[in-house]
């Protein structure tokens, strides 16, 4: 590093530091433009009319039909001047990207770039949303209250490296636990799909999954990492998406480990032990799932606020509420309806919409977070999921 990259390293955040290499660098614009005869010469126009030199320019076939991908390159010291007319070239063409840039690089929000560095969210917490307190047995039963309390306090107190915690759920809670899982059990094999019908014999195997027994999540991450690599890491409550998202990036899934009010085992809105355990870990323990999560979360780092709440919503109808076609059926593979005795039948059922899985359209979707899904996506395959989404 020279003498000014170490300064300015030093004077900007701890938390932001990290370039690699400070020297001004090109600006490159990616952008689609409508298939015409003269499309090349509006674009050399729109740079020359407004005093910006090319470096580069190529252009391909789109992956959408009747357009042409633009890749221009301009100098550094044009840098300023491409944005200041930014907004005016978005205007004129599509998807338009900017890259190397260091424009881009100053506005993209913080991410983390290693594992320890999601210790940061551990007190980043949302508060129980009001429609979740107001439907919520659990929030009117001070014992239970105090529980999460203790609960929320040993996954803040957590440090990356650090064993999870081991929790010794009383008898109450172990009976919650049992009853989810015997009902669930009876109707993994006609509704959930195969990769979780495979996983879920292991883990009665080799992770304690059994009625009189809630599994610890020290046990649970160790064999996720033997499978795939993913690995759990306890948490107080709700994650911005963006910090949720985030962890995916590093094979990390943000886990609960309080468990549902005893008087809602058929269906709670929020994350609790059964729905990570039962719904996610068997899914993060096969390959090609857990590619798709991890692809969703490289998506979501440094991502605007606008692309987060994209990805948010396409995680919520596949990781979460996915269904997809398997053997001429549908099946379930979202967490959420794996996890909830109630809502699983219901969601393969007539009753509600059955869409194709179709990332831009599935992403401006707009769903309910408290009650049965109306409508759900189903996807070809996790392979075809991906595809797609890319
Ligand atoms: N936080 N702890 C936790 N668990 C989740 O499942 C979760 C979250 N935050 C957001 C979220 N899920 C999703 O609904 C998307 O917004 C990513
Ligand atoms: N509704 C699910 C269940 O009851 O297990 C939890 C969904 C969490 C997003
Ligand atoms: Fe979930």
């Amino acid at each position: 590093m020279t003498d000014s990259a170490v300064s300015a390293a030093a004077a900007s955040p701890a938390t932001n530091s990290y370039r690699p290499d400070a020297a001004p660098k090109d600006t490159s614009v990616l952008f689609a433009v409508e298939e015409k005869v003269g499309a090349l010469q509006d674009i050399l126009g729109f740079f020359s009319t407004n005093n910006i030199s090319l470096k580069h320019i190529e252009s391909r076939p789109s992956k959408s039909e009747g357009q042409y991908d633009f890749f221009v390159t301009i100098d550094a010291k044009y840098a300023d001047q491409l944005a200041v007319v930014l907004p005016q070239l978005k205007g004129i063409v599509n998807n338009c990207q900017l890259f190397n840039s260091e424009l881009s690089a100053a506005n993209a929000p913080w991410f983390p770039r290693k594992i320890s560095d999601l210790d940061m969210y551990a007190n980043t917490i949302l508060s129980y949303g009001a429609e979740l307190e107001s439907d919520h047995p659990g929030f009117s039963d001070p014992v239970y209250r105090e529980r999460r309390a203790m609960l929320a306090d040993l996954a803040i107190k957590y440090r990356h490296g650090q064993k999870l915690p081991h929790v010794n759920y009383t008898p109450e809670e172990v009976a919650t636990w049992g009853r989810v899982l015997t009902e669930l059990t009876k109707l993994y094999p006609q509704y959930a799909c195969k990769e979780h019908c495979r996983v879920f014999p292991l883990l009665i195997d080799n992770c304690g999954y059994r009625p009189d027994n809630v599994p610890q999540l020290e046990v649970v991450s160790n064999f996720l990492k033997d499978c795939t690599g993913f690995r759990l890491r306890p948490v107080a409550g709700l994650l911005s998406s963006r910090d949720f998202l985030n962890g995916l990036a590093f094979r990390v899934f943000h886990s609960t480990q309080y468990i549902r009010h005893h008087t809602a085992p058929l269906y709670t809105p929020e994350p609790d032990v059964c729905h990570e355990l039962l719904g996610h870990v068997p899914l993060f323990a096969d390959p090609s799932f857990a590619d798709f999560s991890q692809e969703i979360g490289l998506a979501s780092l440094g991502a605007s606020d606008e692309d987060i709440e994209k990805l948010a919503t396409c995680y919520w109808f596949t990781i979460e509420f996915g269904l997809c076609r398997q053997d001429g059926k549908v099946k379930a593979y979202g967490a959420g309806l794996l996890s909830s005795f109630g809502e699983l039948e219901y969601s393969v059922s007539d009753k509600p919409e059955h869409r194709p899985f179709d990332p831009p359209k599935t992403a401006e979707q707009k769903y309910p977070i408290t009650e049965y899904q109306p409508v759900y996506f189903v996807a070809d395959s996790f392979d075809d999921a991906k595809d797609k989404l890319r």
